[in-house]
């Protein structure tokens, strides 16, 4: 059996329309609420309005990308409690309108970061990228952070100075719309909000994120389980601490710990090959191995390093990541399943068309068309030369 081929959607304001998506040739779509602040309950009448729309276009809302995880959750202060029953009333919603696989992730403060969103390639596409020095240039001299300087090396400070230097004011401004864009039609942060949302982590390290973490999954699994929930984690993206936060789900170790610690079917894993891809110490293809019995949703994607850590996204078949082994792992353990594991062309270049017009960084149509387009055939080459059964 194949995998399950998705495509996410921001819902009615995405430029993409699920007319468009139909042509991809993915059956499956991934979606939120994104209109619900974080943290309040997903109505069932909510729900059933938006899966409405997908179905409409013979399309199946396969995965909720994400419900988010409210900061009282992941610091443990505040609501947290009430925000953790919020959570559970809102998965028994989904799973009463026959939605039940939920990505989240337990990103402290920002979701993913990066530092330029239209960086040329060669070919002339532009692509998503992060760089170190930018980051400390906003880190530094942006942001202000106290002793920030000290969580950066000798080469990346003086690179930093250099180009805080040279950057216009404007392009300082842009420069920190970018580290704190966040998701597409989601409240945008301002520098002086997220100088009080890090305060909040002044006193919890990686222990004690993990503790938190490791609470709220003791919490909401039970009521997962019975729901018929899989719960999927999405990883640190980059996959390391960045402005002075703990991160906690970058490498093998983390995923054993949580997997331990929260043995509960429900508790599973989002598969992101393009935020583990980015650290050099993450063996991908052993990864999806080890990790097999706990990925509920797999997010493709290719990402390309150069000697300071600097990363930008590569074509899905090109980049650091043996994307045919890692495709090889997962196609053995679908093999192992009943039912189709969704997965997602993640990020794509804006190119051709998709350049002349306004779109989500990452999420234009034809980038992400030509990476599922690669993956679905390497896909279909590796199911005809092992034998697996091909659905139609
Ligand atoms: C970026 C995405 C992430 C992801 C969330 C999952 O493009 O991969 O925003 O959706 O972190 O909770």
């Amino acid at each position: 059996m194949q995998l399950e081929q998705t495509w996410r959607w921001f819902g009615p304001n995405d430029p993409v329309t699920l007319q468009d998506v139909k042509q991809t040739g993915a059956t499956g779509i991934v979606t939120a609420l994104h209109h619900v602040a974080h943290g309040d309950v997903w109505t069932v009448e909510e729900i059933e309005k938006r899966k409405k729309e997908i179905e409409a276009y013979n399309l199946a809302w396969s995965v909720v990308e994400s419900v988010t995880v409210h900061e009282d959750i992941k610091t443990k202060t505040g609501n947290y409690q009430q925000y953790i029953e919020q959570y559970k009333q809102t998965l028994r919603n989904l799973a009463a309108c026959g939605i039940t696989i939920v990505t989240y992730n337990f990103m402290p403060v920002n979701d993913w970061t990066r530092t330029n969103l239209d960086y040329l390639m060669p070919d002339g596409s532009k692509a998503l990228y992060f760089n170190w020095f930018d980051l400390a240039v906003f880190d530094i001299y942006i942001l202000k952070r106290e002793n920030a300087a000290k969580d950066y090396n000798d080469t990346i400070l003086q690179e930093a100075e250099k180009r805080y230097n040279k950057y216009s004011e404007d392009e300082l401004e842009q420069l920190a719309g970018i580290v704190m864009f966040g998701i597409p039609g989601e409240k945008k942060t301002t520098v002086e909000e997220m100088r009080e949302r890090l305060a909040v982590y002044k006193d919890i390290n990686h222990d004690a994120l993990r503790a938190n973490l490791a609470y709220f999954l003791s919490e909401i699994t039970p009521v997962a389980d019975e729901l018929g929930i899989q719960l999927a984690i999405h990883p640190d993206d980059p996959p390391f601490d960045i402005l002075g936060l703990p991160r906690i789900m970058n490498k093998i170790e983390d995923y054993e710990y949580i997997l331990q610690a929260v043995p509960n079917k429900s508790n599973g894993i989002c598969f992101c090959t393009g935020s583990l891809g980015a650290s050099k110490h993450n063996d991908l293809p052993a990864m999806a191995s080890q990790l097999a019995d706990r990925i509920y949703f797999i997010h493709l994607r290719n990402t390309s390093r150069d000697e300071y850590g600097n990363f930008y996204e590569a074509d899905h078949l090109g980049g650091d990541t043996d994307m045919y082994a890692v495709m090889k792992e997962l196609l053995a353990t679908q093999q192992q399943r009943k039912n189709a594991i969704p997965f997602r062309p993640d990020h794509g270049h804006q190119m051709i068309d998709d350049l002349n017009k306004v779109t989500n960084p990452g999420y234009s149509c034809i980038g992400r068309l030509r990476g599922l387009a690669e993956l679905r055939g390497l896909e279909l080459g590796i199911c005809r030369s092992e034998g697996y059964a091909l659905t139609s």
